[in-house]
């Protein structure tokens, strides 16, 4: 997390809503201190409680508007935002979305999401490596994310920091692909013991990589044994069927899945 990464959380926000720009800055205000290790620990806790009091006030807003709210964390490049632009198409006329992209720089992402037609709004962190939830819940405020709607964050790149802020989702959705090794849940276990659903991405290259789908779900199941897992390929649309009728399950009978 921030104190033991040395990031620097302070970001920017940026609204994206298609048919509508709205730029402004905003500052969360975290401060750090390495002085000694005591300090370290408080503000360690101060942090990681600050954030979980917040993130239960945005849990309360998706529950009040009956917003499903997925966190899709993962290493850089593994393909959240090419998911969420699969997703976005091809479920548009069935269910409502919107999504907040979390980046260090640029609003690359949330250009690729706003040209899907989806209400967008891009979190830049700056020096940070994590949404928190002081960050989604600004980002909530602006863009208001209609009742009974799915709602995708996709966090900023980075298989450890993600891990410890709650950002108050109902679900969290680690991807990896696989070029990636398929020892990863073992090497950074908090990301998958902290998931709910496990996307294993990339399965066209399959071929081409070292890499056993058998092995990195046995991996993750250690970690976690009520992973729920699904095998795609973004780039063929093998495997995304089962994604999205999961997807559809959870908002048509959000605790019966
Ligand atoms: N072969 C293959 N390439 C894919 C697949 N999914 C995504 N990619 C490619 O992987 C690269 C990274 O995809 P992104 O969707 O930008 O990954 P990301 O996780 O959003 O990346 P960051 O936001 O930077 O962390 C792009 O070049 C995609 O075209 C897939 O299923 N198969
Ligand atoms: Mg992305």
């Amino acid at each position: 997390m921030c104190v033991t990464c040395g990031c620097d959380a302070e970001g920017s926000v940026t609204m994206h809503v298609p048919g509508q720009e709205n730029n402004h800055d905003h500052s969360n205000g975290h401060s750090h201190s390495h002085s000694n290790a005591k300090t370290t620990l408080s503000v360690e806790q101060d942090i990681l409680q600050q954030n979980n009091l917040l993130a239960e006030r945005n849990k309360g807003y998706f529950d009040a508007k009956n917003i499903l709210a997925l966190n899709l964390v993962s290493s850089p490049g593994s393909g959240k935002t090419t998911l969420l632009e699969k997703t976005l198409t091809d479920l548009k006329e069935e269910l409502t979305f919107s999504v907040i992209e979390g980046d260090q720089q640029t609003t690359n992402d949330a250009d690729r999401i706003h040209a899907t037609g989806t209400k967008v709004t891009q979190i830049n962190t700056g020096k940070g490596c994590h949404l928190d939830a002081h960050m989604v819940l600004h980002a909530l405020q602006g863009m208001k994310p209609v009742n009974d709607s799915v709602l995708f964050i996709e966090n900023v790149g980075n298989l450890v920091c993600p891990a410890m802020f709650d950002l108050g989702e109902k679900e969290r959705v680690v991807i990896i692909s696989v070029t990636e090794g398929d020892d990863k849940p073992l090497k950074y276990p908090d990301m998958f013991y902290t998931s709910t659903v496990c996307v294993i991405n990339k399965i066209d290259l399959l071929p081409y990589v070292p890499f056993s789908v058998d092995k990195v779900k046995e991996n993750a199941l250690k970690i976690n044994r009520n992973l729920q897992i699904f095998e795609v390929s973004c780039t063929t649309g093998e495997g995304l069927n089962e994604w999205y009728s999961w997807l559809k399950s959870k908002v048509l009978a959000p605790d019966k899945v």
